[in-house]
Parts: structure tokens; sequence; C-alpha cells
């Protein structure tokens, strides 16, 4: 795995090693959907170019400074780089020529003119300046192509993020999932909210005069930093910038109501704060728990302090100024905030002693088990009524009832593909929602590499994912994986599409995962997403041809000879 896949400019020897038909002799990851050498004679772009055609150069600067040579100087043998509008191509596709004469892009949006020049750009770092005649025209397969990261659990510096989103924008990623608020940590500065940052961004500190939250998994706060630290809304602001200088979308996300005991910490010292001033109308205004619930929970992290109260006024006016804030922090970056991701996944089972929640259930006639989902379905409606669409977690949206949520549903599905996941994932499609698959099995790269003690990671959703169970992967038939989930259990289980897709229904796309509970050094983020990251970025964008048609209805054992080509170099056996 580790040796075929050293660099991401011999990513590409997959195809071959796979036995795939590759486009002929091109060195472009993700695979174009076409490529032909018509022949002829080559050209030399040693002499650097000159942008000509009617795409405004502001929207391809990063592409073009991505290319292996630069703007030449004028009159030395520049080439033409001709970016023309064609509004009949694909959104995102484009058509790259290449003879003699020069280059020659079409494409109908920046998104697909740019990544025509990070193929050109990936073709010249393979063949050298002087290209032999081609022709590539290529269209992704999912329109969501999607990276998320975690700050919360240990915080990535925002370096680190600029930089991944330019190995997004070379891999063709256009989706930034940005995981801002955990329990372990609050990482975005809030205007009028000191205290979320103040306090909330710091697990611990060995400053000794600083509130702290506790530390957790065994961190060692005094040695690593990664525990510490926010973006800044300067910070928050030039990310958004790069992202959109690449077309990529930034979709924040602050899990609530559980997942939020960083929220909660912070809060509640702003609380004691403004009590100790004898502003108890301040104080009160955003208060996230009620001091009169005595529920005793725990969440699947063993905390029993993480769950917002969502039957006090106090927490809807808490999100609230949260999402004004960050939409303002997206206009003054000239990025709208489209869709903010509310996480609501591994609700505990909080407020049954809350004497709020007992008026509201009297006032509505809500029974205790649908209260999670009146908070989801109301904080959809909010950002609806913002023109803002609500994304979530597949659990929690699963909970609501659809009639009552917004048309522009996301919905990340995270049941792992042997644990109900093709049900999830289909039902929730069948609904016309976004449906993104953040698969656990497959797309958690925060498991392990392999199953190997000298491999980092958790090992929940699977004991090891090489690159090559991701870029197996069959996301248009899901139960077809079988063979390529070596699951917890270490035995490879059918699976069975219990709940077909419906006609005209269709997955939105895929997007990996990385959690950062074991992840705390920089250098430890690269190792986990690369090169599996360019896997699952291969089959966001171009369909496998060993990807048997989807049959609705069909199950799938692991040793069916109909997806046996998908176990070729899967390290599952040896796993087992
Ligand atoms: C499950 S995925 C979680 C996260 C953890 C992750 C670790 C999801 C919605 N919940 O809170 O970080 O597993 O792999």
């Amino acid at each position: 795995d580790r040796t075929l896949w050293r660099t991401p400019e011999r990513a590409f020897d997959l195809y071959a090693a796979r036995g795939t038909a590759t486009p002929v002799d091109v060195a472009i990851l993700p695979r174009p959907a076409r490529a032909t050498r018509p022949g002829g004679a080559a050209l030399d772009l040693s002499g650097g170019w000159r942008l000509v055609g009617d795409m405004p150069r502001a929207a391809l600067v990063p592409a073009l400074a991505a290319l292996p040579v630069g703007a030449g100087p004028v009159g030395k043998g520049r080439v033409a780089l001709t970016v023309r509008r064609d509004a009949t191509l694909r959104p995102e596709g484009y058509r790259l020529a290449v003879d003699a004469t020069g280059v020659s892009v079409t494409a109908a949006d920046a998104a697909g003119a740019s990544y025509a020049l990070r193929s050109l750009a990936q073709q010249m770092a393979a063949e050298g300046p002087r290209l032999r005649p081609l022709i590539v025209e290529d269209a992704p397969r999912y329109g969501f192509r999607g990276l998320h990261i975690d700050l919360a659990r240990n915080f990535h510096s925002k370096a680190e993020i600029l930089k991944l989103i330019e190995q997004m924008a070379a891999y063709k990623l256009n989706t930034l999932h940005l995981h801002l608020g955990d329990d372990e940590g609050w990482r975005l500065q809030i205007a009028g909210l000191s205290e979320l940052t103040g306090v909330g961004a710091y697990r611990c500190a060995d400053l000794s005069e600083r509130t702290c939250l506790s530390p957790q998994l065994g961190a060692d706060p005094a040695r690593e930093a990664a525990t510490n630290g926010y973006l800044t809304a300067a910070d928050y602001r030039d990310i958004l910038r790069a992202a959109a200088a690449r077309q990529i979308a930034v979709i924040p996300s602050f899990d609530m109501p559980g997942h939020s005991r960083a929220a909660i910490r912070a809060m509640e010292v702003r609380y004691q704060r403004l009590m100790a001033r004898g502003d108890r109308t301040g104080a009160e205004r955003y208060r996230l728990v009620e001091p009169a619930d005595t529920t005793r929970y725990s969440s699947v992290q063993h905390y029993d302090d993480n769950t917002l109260n969502v039957c006090l006024d106090s927490t809807y006016r808490f999100i609230d100024t949260v999402i004004d804030s960050i939409a303002a922090l997206h206009k003054a970056a000239g990025v709208p905030l489209t869709t903010y991701h509310i996480g609501a996944d591994e609700t505990a089972g909080a407020w049954r002693e809350s004497p709020a929640c007992k008026v509201m259930m009297a006032r509505t006639g809500l029974q205790p088990g649908q209260l999670g989902a009146y908070f989801i379905e109301r904080i959809a409606a909010d950002l609806a009524r913002r023109g803002i669409a609500v994304a979530g977690w597949s659990d929690g949206l699963g909970h609501t009832d659809p009639a009552r949520m917004p048309p522009r549903v996301q919905t990340n599905i995270w049941s792992n593909l042997h644990a109900g996941g093709v049900a999830e994932a289909h039902g929730q499609a069948n609904l016309g929602w976004k449906t993104v698959l953040s698969i656990p099995d497959l797309g958690y790269f925060d498991m392990p590499y392999a199953a190997d003690p000298d491999e980092t990671g958790y090992d929940w959703a699977s004991r090891g994912v090489d690159s090559f169970q991701v870029f197996g992967f069959m996301p248009g038939n899901l139960a077809a994986n079988a063979a390529l989930i070596p699951n917890i259990l270490a035995q490879p289980k059918a699976i069975a599409d219990t709940v077909p897709l419906q006609p005209g229904r269709a997955i939105a796309g895929i997007q990996a995962q990385l959690w950062s509970e074991t992840v705390r050094r920089d250098s430890q983020v690269v190792y986990m997403l690369f090169p599996r990251l360019l896997a699952l970025a291969e089959r966001a964008w171009s369909k496998p041809d060993w990807e048997p048609t989807y049959v609705a209805g069909a199950s799938y054992d692991p040793g069916d000879p109909r997806v046996d080509r998908a176990r070729l170099l899967t390290g599952w056996r040896d796993f087992a």
C-alpha cells in the first residue's frame, strides 16, 4: 500500500495494478472520463504561457500558479493558453486540448476551467514541459466531493488548513466540512461571546491563570499544543477566501445539542462572570443548561455534561447569535453561508427531569423521545428562514419528521455499511435529501491504515482501511461493497439492499472524515489523510469500471463473483 502510493504522482499506478481500463497514458488523478492522444507534433511549454480567452484570470489564479511553468516573459516563445466559457458543458466539467499550436480549455464555469489546469499541471509533472498532443473530456461523477476535518478534539492550525485546501483543489475535491465545535473544544472566535474561545478553546493549559476545560482521552495538555487553540475571525475569513478562490465550499459545523461540552462550560463561566457583576439579565440570556434539571446521562464518549437543554429559549438565542456571527464572517469574506452543519448525532438521553421540558411537553404534547427531533426541526426551520440549508448526521436527522423538515437538507450517512448504512443512505436519499456518504467503514480516516500496532488511530469502525479499499469502493452500488469491508467483527459479511433506492433518487457524493481525538500534530493529519484521500477523490470523481450496475434489492456475499474484481489487491484477507 505505502510503496505504491508513496507519492501522489505514483498514485495513478493503481489503474495499472487493478487492471482498470485506463485512459491512454495520461497521469491525471482522479481519472478523467475520456482521454485521447490524437498524434502530431509536441508542444513545448518551457518558454511559459500567456493567458487568452474570456474566462476572468481572477477565477484561475491558484490553478495557474499550480502549473509547473509560469507565465513566460513577453516575446520569448510563450504558448497561448486559451480558456473559454462553453455553457453547453456540464458543471465542473471541462475539455482540455493540447496540440502543437497551444493549449485550449473550455468549461462551463470557473471550477471546470480550474480543473482543466489542474489536469494539465499533473500531466506536465509526469511528462515534462514538452507535451504530446492530448485531448481530455472530463466531468465529475458526483457534485459533492468532500473532506471533513475536526479541529475541535485537537486543534489544527490555519496554515495546515490552507495546505489541505490546496491539496483538495489539486484532486478536484470541492467541499470542506470544518468541524469547529464539540465536547473537547470550541475553535472559532464568535463576536460578543469571548468565553467560547477564551475558555472553550483551552482544553487545558500550562498557563495557570487560565480557565480550562479538562483534558480527554489521555492527552497531556502541558505537552500537546494541539489541545489548545482556535481560529480568529480573520483566520476564518482567510480560509473562506482561499477555499473560494479554488471553488471549494466551506461548511462550518458545531455539534449540537449533544457533543456541546465546550460551549456549555464556556458559557457557564460567562454566566458566573456576569452574575458576579450583578447582570442577571445578561447572564440568563444565553443559559444553555437548566440548574434544576437533575437528569443523569452519559454520552457515547462518556460525558455527563455535554448536552444543551432543547427546551430553553436561551439555547435557541445562543444558536441564533452563533449563526448570525458566522453568517457575518462569510459575508465579510464575500462568500455567502449556504450550508450550516448542526451535528445532531449521538444525543444522550438528557432532559428527562428538566422542568422546562416538562412544561414544554405539557404545552405541545411532545413525548420525551421527540425532544431531540423537535430541536433539529426548529433549527432547520430557523436556518431555512435565513436561506441557509441545514446539514446534519444521519442518525439525528433520521429521527425527525421529514414532513417538518425544510426542502433543502444535507445528510451525512455514517452508519457502517454492514450495519444498516445501505438502508439509511437509500432511505434518506429517497426523501429527496442531499445524501453524502460519510460511511465509517471506508471513509473515516481516523481509523488506521492497517491492523498493525505501528499504525495509529481509532478502531471502532474498522481495524484498518488501506488506500486500495478506498479506491475499490463502489458508491453506486452500496451492497456490492460486502467484500471490501473488514468490519469490526473481523469477518466480511453479506450486505442486502433492504431499502432500494427509488428511481430518480441519487447519492449526492462522498466525504472523507478526519476526526481528531487521536490526531494531534499536523504531521499526523498528513499521515492519516495521504494517500487515502487521493483514493477517495478518485471515487468521488470517477466511476469505477468494476462497479456492478445497481439492481434494486440485490444482495452480495463477500465471495460473490460479480464483485470479485473489487476484492483484488484489498487487504481484508490478511486482516482476517
Ligand atoms: C463518531 S461520526 C462520531 C464522532 C467521533 C468519531 C470518531 C459522528 C457523527 N460521531 O464524534 O469523533 O466517531 O471516529
